[in-house]
Protein backbone atom coordinates (compact mmCIF):
# COMPACT_ATOMS: atom_id res chain seq x y z
CA UNK A 1 0.00 0.00 0.00
CA UNK A 2 2.39 2.69 0.76
CA UNK A 3 6.10 2.41 -0.60
CA UNK A 4 9.55 2.36 0.74
CA UNK A 5 9.91 5.98 -1.67
CA UNK A 6 6.72 7.05 0.12
CA UNK A 7 8.31 6.17 3.51
CA UNK A 8 11.40 7.99 2.56
CA UNK A 9 9.70 11.27 1.10
CA UNK A 10 7.60 11.05 4.72
CA UNK A 11 11.07 11.57 6.74
CA UNK A 12 12.73 14.05 4.04
CA UNK A 13 9.73 16.30 3.71
CA UNK A 14 7.56 15.41 6.80
CA UNK A 15 4.61 14.58 4.89
CA UNK A 16 3.24 12.01 2.52
CA UNK A 17 -0.25 11.31 0.74
CA UNK A 18 -1.78 7.43 0.51
CA UNK A 19 -4.88 7.55 -2.44
CA UNK A 20 -7.56 5.73 -2.06
CA UNK A 21 -6.85 4.16 1.66
CA UNK A 22 -10.53 4.19 2.01
CA UNK A 23 -12.67 2.36 -0.60
CA UNK A 24 -16.25 4.18 -1.58
CA UNK A 25 -18.10 2.13 0.94
CA UNK A 26 -16.16 3.05 3.48
CA UNK A 27 -16.20 6.72 3.02
CA UNK A 28 -19.72 6.51 2.49
CA UNK A 29 -20.17 4.75 5.94
CA UNK A 30 -18.16 7.69 8.01
CA UNK A 31 -20.13 10.64 6.10
CA UNK A 32 -22.86 8.93 6.89
CA UNK A 33 -22.84 8.58 10.56
CA UNK A 34 -21.15 12.69 10.42
CA UNK A 35 -24.66 13.82 9.05
CA UNK A 36 -25.98 12.06 11.95
CA UNK A 37 -23.61 13.28 14.35
CA UNK A 38 -23.76 17.10 12.82
CA UNK A 39 -27.20 16.56 13.15
CA UNK A 40 -27.04 16.32 16.88
CA UNK A 41 -25.63 19.30 17.46
CA UNK A 42 -29.15 21.12 16.65
CA UNK A 43 -30.38 22.82 19.25
CA UNK A 44 -27.31 23.01 20.67
CA UNK A 45 -26.46 26.46 21.94
CA UNK A 46 -22.50 26.18 22.74
CA UNK A 47 -19.62 24.35 22.30
CA UNK A 48 -19.80 20.92 24.42
CA UNK A 49 -17.39 17.93 24.47
CA UNK A 50 -18.22 16.86 21.48
CA UNK A 51 -19.09 20.13 19.39
CA UNK A 52 -17.07 22.66 18.35
CA UNK A 53 -19.10 25.63 16.82
CA UNK A 54 -18.65 27.97 14.34
CA UNK A 55 -19.29 31.60 15.10
CA UNK A 56 -22.39 31.09 12.55
CA UNK A 57 -23.89 28.52 14.72
CA UNK A 58 -27.47 28.93 15.88
CA UNK A 59 -29.29 26.60 17.75
CA UNK A 60 -31.80 25.89 14.46
CA UNK A 61 -29.26 26.14 12.13
CA UNK A 62 -26.31 23.73 13.14
CA UNK A 63 -22.92 24.63 12.09
CA UNK A 64 -20.43 22.43 13.55
CA UNK A 65 -16.79 23.33 12.75
CA UNK A 66 -15.32 20.20 14.47
CA UNK A 67 -16.32 16.65 16.06
CA UNK A 68 -13.98 15.82 18.69
CA UNK A 69 -12.70 12.58 19.73
CA UNK A 70 -14.82 10.90 16.88
CA UNK A 71 -13.99 7.55 18.12
CA UNK A 72 -15.73 7.83 20.86
CA UNK A 73 -18.83 9.61 19.62
CA UNK A 74 -19.40 6.58 17.50
CA UNK A 75 -17.45 3.02 16.87
CA UNK A 76 -16.88 3.25 13.41
CA UNK A 77 -14.02 5.87 13.18
CA UNK A 78 -12.49 3.53 15.58
CA UNK A 79 -12.87 0.58 13.51
CA UNK A 80 -11.49 2.77 10.78
CA UNK A 81 -8.37 3.92 12.54
CA UNK A 82 -7.43 0.09 13.23
CA UNK A 83 -7.97 -0.64 9.26
CA UNK A 84 -5.41 -3.31 7.64
CA UNK A 85 -4.21 -0.62 4.87
CA UNK A 86 -4.27 1.94 7.60
CA UNK A 87 -1.78 0.41 10.22
CA UNK A 88 0.09 -1.11 7.41
CA UNK A 89 0.97 2.56 6.78
CA UNK A 90 1.72 3.57 9.94
CA UNK A 91 3.63 0.61 11.02
CA UNK A 92 6.36 2.15 8.41
CA UNK A 93 5.86 5.42 9.17
CA UNK A 94 5.92 5.73 12.96
CA UNK A 95 6.32 2.07 14.50
CA UNK A 96 4.64 -1.51 15.16
CA UNK A 97 3.53 -0.72 18.38
CA UNK A 98 0.82 2.51 17.83
CA UNK A 99 -1.52 4.95 20.42
CA UNK A 100 -4.57 6.46 19.17
CA UNK A 101 -3.53 9.53 20.63
CA UNK A 102 -6.53 11.96 19.78
CA UNK A 103 -8.20 13.08 16.93
CA UNK A 104 -11.04 15.18 15.60
CA UNK A 105 -13.00 15.61 12.31
CA UNK A 106 -12.54 18.75 11.22
CA UNK A 107 -15.35 19.71 8.52
CA UNK A 108 -14.80 22.79 7.00
CA UNK A 109 -18.31 23.84 5.29
CA UNK A 110 -18.48 25.52 1.90
CA UNK A 111 -18.83 28.90 2.11
CA UNK A 112 -18.05 29.30 6.22
CA UNK A 113 -15.34 26.75 7.21
CA UNK A 114 -12.88 28.54 9.44
CA UNK A 115 -9.51 28.65 8.40
CA UNK A 116 -6.50 26.90 11.10
CA UNK A 117 -3.97 29.73 11.51
CA UNK A 118 -0.18 28.18 10.94
CA UNK A 119 1.18 25.83 13.85
CA UNK A 120 3.09 22.66 14.57
CA UNK A 121 0.85 19.62 16.88
CA UNK A 122 4.02 19.29 18.89
CA UNK A 123 3.85 22.77 21.07
CA UNK A 124 0.00 21.07 21.78
CA UNK A 125 1.17 17.69 23.54
CA UNK A 126 4.45 16.71 23.58
CA UNK A 127 6.31 13.27 24.13
CA UNK A 128 9.28 12.08 25.33
CA UNK A 129 10.31 11.66 21.57
CA UNK A 130 8.74 12.68 18.26
CA UNK A 131 7.47 9.49 16.62
CA UNK A 132 3.77 11.10 16.33
CA UNK A 133 1.85 11.98 13.12
CA UNK A 134 -1.44 13.21 12.13
CA UNK A 135 -3.50 11.19 9.58
CA UNK A 136 -5.57 13.16 7.61
CA UNK A 137 -8.73 11.03 6.59
CA UNK A 138 -10.08 13.23 3.55
CA UNK A 139 -14.02 12.64 3.38
CA UNK A 140 -14.78 14.79 0.76
CA UNK A 141 -13.10 15.42 -2.64
CA UNK A 142 -9.98 18.27 -1.75
CA UNK A 143 -9.09 20.52 -4.17
CA UNK A 144 -7.17 23.80 -4.09
CA UNK A 145 -10.20 25.79 -3.45
CA UNK A 146 -12.20 23.87 -0.70
CA UNK A 147 -9.53 24.75 2.09
CA UNK A 148 -6.87 21.93 2.09
CA UNK A 149 -4.74 20.97 4.38
CA UNK A 150 -1.27 23.16 3.28
CA UNK A 151 2.03 22.30 4.74
CA UNK A 152 5.60 23.43 4.97
CA UNK A 153 8.30 20.33 3.42
CA UNK A 154 10.89 20.09 5.35
CA UNK A 155 9.69 22.03 8.75
CA UNK A 156 9.55 19.20 10.77
CA UNK A 157 13.58 19.08 10.72
CA UNK A 158 13.61 22.59 12.11
CA UNK A 159 12.79 23.82 15.76
CA UNK A 160 10.00 24.12 17.96
CA UNK A 161 8.29 27.74 17.31
CA UNK A 162 6.60 30.13 19.40
CA UNK A 163 3.02 29.37 19.95
CA UNK A 164 2.47 31.81 22.72
CA UNK A 165 0.62 35.20 22.70
CA UNK A 166 1.02 37.78 25.41
CA UNK A 167 2.48 35.04 27.60
CA UNK A 168 -0.33 32.27 27.01
CA UNK A 169 -0.26 29.28 25.03
CA UNK A 170 -2.20 30.51 21.83
CA UNK A 171 -1.84 27.31 19.56
CA UNK A 172 -0.36 29.35 16.30
CA UNK A 173 2.60 31.05 15.40
CA UNK A 174 3.04 34.59 14.34
CA UNK A 175 2.97 35.12 10.61
CA UNK A 176 5.18 37.95 10.65
CA UNK A 177 7.69 36.64 12.78
CA UNK A 178 9.61 35.80 9.60
CA UNK A 179 10.67 31.90 10.96
CA UNK A 180 8.98 30.37 7.73
CA UNK A 181 8.73 31.14 3.79
CA UNK A 182 4.98 30.31 3.74
CA UNK A 183 5.51 30.67 -0.29
CA UNK A 184 6.93 27.06 -0.05
CA UNK A 185 3.59 25.90 1.55
CA UNK A 186 2.14 22.55 -0.61
CA UNK A 187 -1.64 21.92 -0.87
CA UNK A 188 -2.44 18.65 -0.38
CA UNK A 189 -5.61 17.89 -2.54
CA UNK A 190 -6.94 14.22 -3.65
CA UNK A 191 -9.85 12.24 -3.96
CA UNK A 192 -12.50 11.29 -1.34
CA UNK A 193 -10.77 8.33 0.74
CA UNK A 194 -7.03 9.65 0.61
CA UNK A 195 -5.11 10.12 3.29
CA UNK A 196 -2.45 12.38 4.27
CA UNK A 197 0.38 11.34 6.99
CA UNK A 198 1.93 14.48 8.72
CA UNK A 199 4.60 14.61 11.13
CA UNK A 200 3.55 15.97 14.60
CA UNK A 201 6.35 18.84 14.56
CA UNK A 202 5.29 20.03 10.70
CA UNK A 203 4.60 23.28 10.05
CA UNK A 204 0.81 23.30 8.60
CA UNK A 205 -2.58 25.27 8.59
CA UNK A 206 -5.74 26.16 6.03
CA UNK A 207 -7.46 29.20 4.74
CA UNK A 208 -11.24 29.36 5.21
CA UNK A 209 -13.27 28.01 2.61
CA UNK A 210 -14.92 30.07 0.43
CA UNK A 211 -15.97 27.49 -2.37
CA UNK A 212 -19.23 26.26 -2.81
CA UNK A 213 -18.08 22.60 -1.57
CA UNK A 214 -17.33 21.38 2.14
CA UNK A 215 -14.19 19.78 2.80
CA UNK A 216 -14.29 17.56 5.95
CA UNK A 217 -11.30 16.02 6.90
CA UNK A 218 -11.44 13.16 9.63
CA UNK A 219 -7.70 13.77 11.66
CA UNK A 220 -6.08 10.46 14.04
CA UNK A 221 -3.23 11.71 15.96
CA UNK A 222 -0.97 8.45 16.18
CA UNK A 223 1.90 8.14 18.22
CA UNK A 224 4.45 5.26 18.90
CA UNK A 225 3.18 3.30 22.23
CA UNK A 226 6.79 4.46 23.76
CA UNK A 227 6.24 8.30 23.28
CA UNK A 228 4.63 9.05 26.23
CA UNK A 229 3.14 12.79 26.60
CA UNK A 230 5.08 15.12 28.90
CA UNK A 231 1.98 16.83 30.02
CA UNK A 232 1.12 14.18 31.92
CA UNK A 233 0.00 10.19 32.52
CA UNK A 234 -3.76 8.42 31.63
CA UNK A 235 -5.67 8.22 34.52
CA UNK A 236 -5.52 4.59 34.49
CA UNK A 237 -3.64 2.33 32.69
CA UNK A 238 -6.61 0.80 30.79
CA UNK A 239 -7.65 3.68 29.63
CA UNK A 240 -4.37 3.97 27.74
CA UNK A 241 -4.38 0.57 26.87
CA UNK A 242 -7.56 1.10 25.34
CA UNK A 243 -6.01 3.34 22.92
CA UNK A 244 -3.73 1.17 21.59
CA UNK A 245 -4.67 0.55 17.72
CA UNK A 246 -1.81 -2.06 17.23
CA UNK A 247 1.28 -4.23 19.01
CA UNK A 248 0.95 -3.17 22.32
CA UNK A 249 1.98 -0.63 25.11
CA UNK A 250 4.84 -0.24 27.63
CA UNK A 251 5.75 0.85 30.32
CA UNK A 252 9.34 1.95 28.83
CA UNK A 253 9.32 5.58 27.54
CA UNK A 254 11.94 6.05 24.91
CA UNK A 255 13.51 9.35 25.46
CA UNK A 256 14.86 11.34 22.55
CA UNK A 257 16.85 14.67 22.69
CA UNK A 258 13.60 16.23 21.32
CA UNK A 259 13.05 20.01 21.45
CA UNK A 260 10.43 20.56 23.66
CA UNK A 261 8.06 23.92 24.55
CA UNK A 262 5.09 23.02 27.03
CA UNK A 263 1.57 24.47 25.99
CA UNK A 264 1.57 26.56 29.91
CA UNK A 265 0.08 28.68 31.11
CA UNK A 266 -3.08 27.57 28.74
CA UNK A 267 -5.12 29.85 26.71
CA UNK A 268 -6.94 31.79 28.24
CA UNK A 269 -10.12 30.94 26.15
CA UNK A 270 -9.67 27.47 26.58
CA UNK A 271 -11.08 25.54 24.28
CA UNK A 272 -10.37 23.94 20.40
CA UNK A 273 -7.58 25.14 18.53
CA UNK A 274 -10.05 27.70 16.82
CA UNK A 275 -10.91 29.20 20.05
CA UNK A 276 -7.49 29.49 21.16
CA UNK A 277 -6.28 30.92 17.66
CA UNK A 278 -8.42 33.87 18.31
CA UNK A 279 -5.70 35.36 20.50
CA UNK A 280 -3.95 36.16 17.84
CA UNK A 281 -3.42 39.70 16.98
CA UNK A 282 -2.40 39.32 13.23
CA UNK A 283 -3.82 36.23 11.29
CA UNK A 284 -2.10 34.58 7.99
CA UNK A 285 -5.32 34.03 6.84
CA UNK A 286 -8.43 35.65 6.17
CA UNK A 287 -11.56 35.11 8.16
CA UNK A 288 -15.02 36.17 7.41
CA UNK A 289 -16.97 34.20 10.27
CA UNK A 290 -20.55 35.65 8.74
CA UNK A 291 -19.40 34.52 5.07
CA UNK A 292 -22.13 33.71 2.82
CA UNK A 293 -24.82 31.07 3.03
O1 LIG B 1 -8.42 21.02 9.17
C1 LIG B 1 -7.36 21.53 8.80
O2 LIG B 1 -7.21 21.96 7.66
C2 LIG B 1 -6.19 21.72 9.73
C3 LIG B 1 -6.19 20.72 10.81
C4 LIG B 1 -5.23 21.01 11.89
O3 LIG B 1 -4.10 21.31 11.66
C5 LIG B 1 -5.67 20.89 13.26
O4 LIG B 1 -6.88 20.80 13.51
O5 LIG B 1 -4.79 20.88 14.15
Amino acid sequence: MITDAQVEFYRENGYVQVDNLYNDTEVARMRQVLAELVEGARGLETHNNIYDLEPSHTPDHPRVRRIKEPFKAHPVYRQMAEHPRLIECLEKLVSPDLVLQGGKINLKSAGIGSPVEWHQDWPFYPHTNDDLLAVGVMLDDVTEENGPLLVIPGSHKGPVYDHHIDGYFAGAMAPDAGEIDYDKAVKITGKAGSCSFHHVRLVHGSAQNMSGRDRTLLLYQVAAADAWDLRGLPSTWEEHESRVIAGKATIVPRLEPVPVRLPYPPARGQGSIYENQMAQKSRFFEFKPEAAE
